[in-house]
């Protein structure tokens, strides 16, 4: 979805902070006719916003509904590319499928896919991602990043330690951590996991499918009954319901600001970073990965995002990818 008069619209009442706006005015300053205005408000309507009709002042804005809402998001963005053009969708099978066709049809860098429901969200390795309706952030960024394929791997790294710093800038009732590589951590629960998807000629990416599942304002009973040992939500944490739409774009001016600087700058601060919010280095931890179970002390993340592990015979060895049990 682009910036439309329906959002302009949206964002002159946002803006007005409940005061009445008179119709004429509107129409006169945005160079419509009263109808179009009208009309614009109708659909604004069906879409959960209502309006207070006040004699002789115009129409004020009573509701706003809990909706990942497109208006208010170009509001609150920052960025210049990320989020600038929105698709947005009630339900879909999975916003990573959505961003590979928009690939395909040449989406711009910081295209964003954001649904309210996903039927089959997807995690890593082909497992399930749940995304109950209306109660989390499922986005899909796409970048096209001037990176060599094998510097994929380092933009979940990018990914995660946007999404950390995005929630320590907004939340303060607790500590958000981030277990290799991907998942973001409360108290040792998973609140997000992060999926890249990439589409490469053999030396040269075409795009990023960065998908972010962040789980928002579930309570414990929205989760199905496998994932509440293991899940949980900002609400849950924080111990109120969040308004999703500043949480999206935090994610993505961290977002935009961390990528810029790692295709500029290179991994190093991104690793510092990385290591700051980090709930694995320093752990003993148990890395299963399909050939073997290494065990010891974690005690870095390479340059490549290889988290590197000491075992008890002093031997370190390097995991590319495997699930981590923190011992
Ligand atoms: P992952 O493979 O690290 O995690 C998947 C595992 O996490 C599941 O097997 C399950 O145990 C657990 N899990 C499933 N759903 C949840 C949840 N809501 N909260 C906590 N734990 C859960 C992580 O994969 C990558 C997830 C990316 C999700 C985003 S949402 C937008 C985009 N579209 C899409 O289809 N996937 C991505």
């Amino acid at each position: 979805m682009h910036f439309t008069m329906k959002d302009e619209i949206l964002k002159r009442f946002l803006n007005a902070n409940g005061e009445p706006i008179s119709g004429q005015v509107l129409a006169d300053e945005l160079q419509v006719s009263r109808t179009a205005i009208w009309k614009h408000l109708q659909t604004l309507k069906q879409e959960g916003y209502e309006f207070e009709t006040v004699k002789k002042r115009g129409y004020k804005l009573v509701t706003v509904p809990d909706k990942v809402d497109m208006g208010q998001l170009q509001q609150f963005l920052k960025t210049t590319r990320y989020g600038r053009q929105v698709h947005y969708f009630e339900s879909v099978e999975s916003t990573q499928l959505v961003a590979h066709e928009l690939v395909r049809e040449g989406a711009p860098d910081g295209t964003v896919i954001i649904a309210e429901h996903q039927t089959a969200g997807r995690g890593r390795m082909m497992r399930e991602w749940e995304s109950s309706e209306g109660k989390g952030i499922w986005m899909t960024i796409i970048i096209r990043p001037e990176i060599a394929p094998h510097q994929a791997p380092q933009f979940t790294l990018v990914t995660a330690v946007a999404v950390v710093n995005a929630m320590k800038a907004m939340f303060k009732n607790f500590t958000p951590e981030i277990k290799w590589p991907n998942d973001i951590l409360i108290k040792g629960k998973k609140t997000t996991g992060i999926l890249t998807e990439m589409v490469a000629e053999a030396d040269r990416i075409q795009a990023l499918l960065i998908g972010i599942g962040i789980n928002v304002n579930q309570q414990m009973d929205d989760f199905p009954e496998a994932l509440q040992p293991i899940a949980t939500s900002i609400a849950i944490e924080e111990g109120e319901p969040i308004e999703r739409v500043h949480l999206v774009a935090n994610v993505l001016d961290f977002l935009e600001h961390y990528s810029d600087m790692y295709v500029k700058n290179g991994f190093g601060f991104i690793k510092t970073l990385w290591e700051e919010s980090s709930g694995t280095i320093g752990k003993r931890v148990k890395a299963t990965t399909l050939r073997e179970v290494v065990e010891g002390e974690a005690i870095s993340i390479t340059e490549n995002g290889v988290l590197e592990i000491r075992q008890a015979n002093g031997e370190v060895k390097g995991i590319y990818s495997a699930d981590i049990e923190i011992l």
